[in-house]
């Protein structure tokens, strides 16, 4: 009956795209339609893989094991491999890319370079080379493995020049027409010996290539020892019996194994079929020019656009900032699949329909997937660099709204990306929005000179997306007074956390009303929207169409007196969150007593609960910290608003935000700071330094800075302080720990959370570069 068709209706609701033609038809991304993006080092969850941009690519893959000492095999990023440290140092994010990978005892660099010519994208080769740390030490025997999978289609054919050595794969997909990838015979190695080992196979996805690897690995094989005088035994692929599988679709996979001492260096070539003008092979001396030219150009061009030399850096500080850089553009992965979702209508989470995603990624090891809110962020450094790469990623984002205006929050595409995340964090509700940055990236890329033709023919396909996306938030994150925002999806447990998290708006567990209602309104979100909305008036300017409605909302949403009237905490001396709440709650250990007659062994183990030791009422919430400064960092204080004067008194006060090493996120002097969430949960967003909204404070501080207005002086002089204490921290920590991290102590500097980390931190760049 109808009343079944309804509730169906409803459900599907969420899985449905928006109607709007996409932006990115699938040829947009073709080889034939853009050659020099189809390749690319788009696995950034391994430590070196590529593959192209199509749904099912073939991908390549590197593994290696030292046979000296403990080994362990190195295949995807993951900090439990405890390396010294390892990323790009160079990388254009198109043509070449230069790692250093610190692994214990030695050095492996692992470089590629790209070359256009035929009809599937053209060729690619790669050199890895292997260096002791210690010349004089006893010789090290390493094995380095190269990997050529289909994901489903495409097929491939090994080819053997002696009994044990695979010398090239030849091998066909829909994409890529048919291919040949070399194996030449290595260079060096001490004693000059080379071992050599395969293995070829299937197996049920991408994500089974590292446990096929391992389990065909047998330590039966001999290679001579460094003296030559016996022989040693070291682990080889040897053979593998696959379960039966039904179905065709599975995973083909190749090996080729190569072990020697080091130092010494191997190069893979892989080659189109229909490049059919090549001058020679990519490698050795041509592979050395090839690559040299490649960054020369980068060097050149990065001083163009930053001119970090002209603002007095030191030539081992702009190699940082390049190689934070690099990360960020060669950190960009291509994935496709499905992401699982629901909204309240869907009774068990659903999949979304399977598309493609071209998208930096937070973090290669722990989070190597899309980040919506993070994106934005991302961009602002990417669309400096190369604009194209920008557009791709906007794209590609707001190809995956739905019909309801949805975008989900984090993309955790297909089973590979899925294999990496724990059950409780795949499925993604629908009433969960995520900051729009997206607009901030946009606003940059719009203002100041022309828009290019590419930005105008995204705009053009963009618009009815974007229009359903601003709607999206004003329908579904609305307060319940005009003009006011509220996130949706906080914690409904308010027995287990000290305070309910609210991880849509990005600040996890920064303290918000203490009991999550509907009278709550969220400054951030309002700040936002006032972006959004500006951007909207932007975006209808340049295509000719009415932004009335959009200019209307821009000016409620900054109109200073109403935003006091809403958010502005007297007490706090600051803005401020308005909802249900009470400051006085704290952890404690729950006491359980037997009930009489019962085993006491029975009795559930003591729990962590929060305790509410005043009863909560309407008012603003008392937490100083980034959540107070969105209407100082999103621009919308007036310069000469008094309020703008009290913030800066809180940003350079040491007992409140400032450090020595960036703002914390929360103040010292808040209830909440550095206090955990519950017995598991430590705090994360309450008190650490994170970069994405120090990039933010750095940049207000500049712009109120060129405003007229009493403050003017005061925000340049924390400006400069600001900007110093962010580079020199990232640089001492890049050096002393070898990575970008996810955010920085607040009272040492040392990164903290997951490395690498070369999301947001990587805006250092742009700090260093005063591009605001
Ligand atoms: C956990 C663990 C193998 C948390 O950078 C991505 C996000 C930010 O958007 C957000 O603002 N990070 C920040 O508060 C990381 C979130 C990771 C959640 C998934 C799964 C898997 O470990």
């Amino acid at each position: 009956g109808y009343g079944h068709y309804k509730k169906w209706s409803l459900a599907v609701r969420v899985v449905t795209l928006h109607p709007a033609p996409l932006i990115l038809t699938p040829n947009s991304t073709s080889p034939a339609a853009a050659p020099h993006l189809f390749w690319g080092s788009y696995r950034p969850q391994v430590y070196l893989g590529m593959k192209t941009r199509s749904p099912r690519s073939v991908v390549t893959g590197l593994m290696w094991l030292s046979q000296s000492g403990s080994s362990s095999l190195r295949h995807t990023c993951e900090q439990g491999d405890g390396l010294e440290r390892y990323g790009w140092l160079m990388h254009d994010g198109v043509n070449f890319g230069v790692q250093e990978i610190k692994d214990k005892g030695f050095t492996l660099r692992t470089e590629f370079v790209k070359r256009p010519g035929g009809r599937h994208g053209g060729d690619w080769s790669w050199r890895i080379t292997g260096t002791p740390d210690d010349p004089a030490s006893p010789a090290r025997l390493v094995s380095v493995l190269f990997y050529v999978a289909t994901d489903g289609q495409g097929s491939l054919t090994p080819h053997m020049d002696s009994r044990d050595r695979l010398s090239s794969v030849t091998g066909t997909s829909e994409e890529l027409g048919t291919f040949t990838i070399h194996f030449p015979r290595p260079e060096g190695g001490a004693s000059g010996h080379v071992s050599y080992n395969h293995l070829v196979t299937v197996c049920p996805g991408l994500h089974h290539i590292t446990d096929v690897v391992r389990s065909s690995m047998r330590d039966r094989f001999n290679h001579p020892a460094a003296d030559s005088s016996t022989k040693r035994r070291y682990f080889g692929l040897d053979t593998y019996q696959p379960p039966s599988y039904p179905g065709s679709d599975h995973t083909h996979i190749v090996i080729h194994q190569v072990s020697m001492y080091l130092p010494a260096q191997v190069e893979i070539l892989f080659e189109s079929d229909s490049f059919t003008q090549r001058q020679g092979p990519l490698s050795g001396a041509a592979f050395t020019t090839e690559l040299e030219t490649h960054k020369r150009n980068m060097e050149e061009r990065f001083r163009e656009r930053f001119h970090l030399e002209e603002k007095g850096f030191m030539s081992e500080q702009v190699s940082f900032a390049q190689a934070a850089l690099s990360n960020m553009v060669g950190g960009m992965g291509y994935f496709y699949g499905s992401s699982l979702v629901q909204s309240r209508h869907n009774p068990e989470p659903v999949a979304y329909p399977p598309a493609p995603l071209h998208t930096a990624v937070p973090s290669r090891s722990f989070f190597p997937r899309g980040f919506l809110w993070d994106e934005g962020f991302h961009l602002l450094l990417i669309a400096r660099w190369d604009p194209t790469l920008a557009w791709q990623s906007l794209a590609h984002w707001l190809d995956l709204i739905n019909a309801d205006g949805w975008i989900p929050r984090e993309q955790i595409l297909g089973p590979e990306a899925r294999s990496k995340v724990p059950a409780e964090f795949v499925v993604q509700w629908e009433e969960n929005a995520n900051p729009p940055t997206l607009f901030l990236a946009l606003r940059q890329l719009l203002t100041g000179g022309t828009v290019s033709a590419e930005g105008l023919q995204f705009l053009r396909g963009a618009f009815p997306r974007l229009q359903t996306w601003y709607d999206w938030f004003n329908n579904t994150q609305n307060g319940l007074l005009p003009y006011t925002y509220r996130w949706r999806g906080r914690d409904r447990d308010t027995l287990r956390f000290l305070n309910p998290k609210t991880l849509t708006s990005g600040l996890d567990d920064y303290p918000r009303a203490s009991h999550p209602s509907d009278d709550e309104r969220h400054v951030d979100l309002r700040c936002w929207m006032a972006l959004a909305s500006e951007v909207m008036t932007t975006i209808c300017e340049l295509l000719g169409e009415d932004g009335g409605r959009y200019k209307a909302s821009h000016m409620a949403l900054t109109d200073n007196s109403r935003l006091d009237k809403l958010h502005w905490s007297e007490r706090l001396g600051a803005y401020a969150d308005y909802g249900n709440h009470t400051q006085n709650v704290a952890l404690e250990w729950e006491r359980i007593r037997p009930t009489p007659g019962q085993d006491p062994r029975s009795v559930p183990p003591p729990r962590l609960i929060r305790v509410v030791r005043k009863p909560p009422k309407l008012q603003f919430v008392g937490a100083l910290g980034y959540v107070s400064l969105f209407p100082f960092i999103l621009e919308i204080l007036s310069p000469d608003s008094p309020k703008l004067g009290r913030l800066l008194d809180h940003l350079r006060d040491a007992d409140r935000l400032w450090t020595p090493y960036g703002i914390r996120s929360l103040s010292k002097s808040s209830p909440l700071f550095l206090q955990r969430n519950t017995e598991h949960d430590p705090p994360y967003w309450r008190g650490p330094i994170w970069i994405n909204i120090n990039y933010l404070v750095v940049r207000a501080l500049y712009r109120y800075s060129q405003m007229e207005g009493p403050y003017r002086e005061r925000a340049l002089g924390l400006y400069r302080e600001l900007r110093t204490n962010l580079i020199s921290n990232l640089y001492r920590q890049y050096k002393e720990s070898g990575f970008l991290w996810e955010q920085y102590n607040d009272q040492t500097g040392r990164g903290q959370g997951c490395h690498p980390f070369t999301g947001w931190s990587s805006l250092i760049v742009l700090v260093m570069a005063e591009e605001f």
